[in-house]
């Protein structure tokens, strides 16, 4: 049987393909345990700057909750169904190492969802993403009512989530659900490039920046403002900002170890 979620490294990033094709890369159970289970690897402290997440095919990149397994589920197992999807997703939104989302054609439902808990999200010229979910008669339960507002604001959010309604590549550039513009060269070469600046970067720099910004959301500006000193203070005693600093002083790029 072939692997539901394929890892494959590539120097410091690491390329996970959401890989049931044939199920248009719908989550089943076995891909949500799957990238739990890569997820814990590195929040264990693998050493990986940035994860590109893409789907299998040039059809999708994932159609959702798989509403297959999900049509055969006792309704008693639906909490548990509900709670390890949102669960999954947010794992990643809270992962030590940042997520860039490469999506080519469909992201629909749940798959819209994932995409919402990466950092940053690239669009090929196939692109359509939609929360679905008000169509199936359920709501958006993998993160989409509560992310989708903070990315576009919550009158655009409200719009597209209770009509269901369907965004290509150009729209959703254009509202900002979508930071990463890959209609010429497709959604993940742009991911990889994006992934490659950030792998470039001081690696501490770039988690505590990461950190940061997420608290934006949370904090009055006082407090984000002294929340930031606190990320920024994670990189005064590190090799890496007196390896950036000796780098420019000799003209040469920086070698960062991450410590
Ligand atoms: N689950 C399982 N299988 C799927 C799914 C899916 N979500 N989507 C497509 N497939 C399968 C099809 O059944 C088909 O397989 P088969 O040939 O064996 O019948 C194969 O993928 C190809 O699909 P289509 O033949 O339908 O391809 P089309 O090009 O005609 O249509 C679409 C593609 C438009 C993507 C269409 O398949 C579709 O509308 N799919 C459903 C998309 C959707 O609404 N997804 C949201 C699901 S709900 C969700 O994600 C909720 C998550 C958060 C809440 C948590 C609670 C569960």
């Amino acid at each position: 049987m072939s692997q539901v979620l394929t890892v494959e490294a590539r120097g410091p990033i690491e390329l996970w393909t959401l890989n049931r094709p044939d199920a248009l890369n719908a989550f089943n159970k076995a891909l949500l345990l799957a990238i739990d289970a890569q997820v814990d690897r590195l929040d264990a402290g693998a050493e990986v700057r940035c994860v590109v997440l893409t789907g299998a095919g040039d059809k999708a990149f994932s159609a959702g909750a798989d509403l297959k397994e999900r049509k055969s589920m006792p309704a008693s197992d639906v909490p548990a169904f509900v709670s390890l999807i949102g669960g999954t997703f947010d794992r990643i939104a809270r992962c030590a190492v940042p997520f860039v989302a490469a999506v080519q054609g469909y992201a629909f439902g749940g798959g819209m969802e994932i995409a919402l808990a990466c950092d940053i999200r690239a669009v090929g010229p196939n692109a359509v993403l939609g929360l679905t979910e008000t169509r199936l008669a359920i709501v958006p339960g993998a993160g989409g009512t509560q992310r989708l507002p903070r990315l576009v604001g919550v009158g655009r959010a409200k719009e597209l989530i209770l009509t269901g309604r369907r965004v290509r590549a150009d729209e959703a550039l254009n509202i900002g659900l979508a930071e990463l513009d890959g209609r010429q060269e497709g959604a993940l070469t742009a991911a990889l490039q994006c992934a490659e600046a950030m792998a470039s970067g001081g690696p501490i720099a770039v988690r505590a920046a990461r950190d940061a910004v997420e608290r934006a959301l949370d904090l009055p500006l006082p407090d984000g403002l002294v929340y930031e000193r606190e990320c920024y203070d994670r990189t005064l005693d590190t090799e890496d900002r007196l390896e950036a600093l000796a780098a420019f002083a000799e003209k040469r790029p920086p070698i960062y170890k991450g410590c």
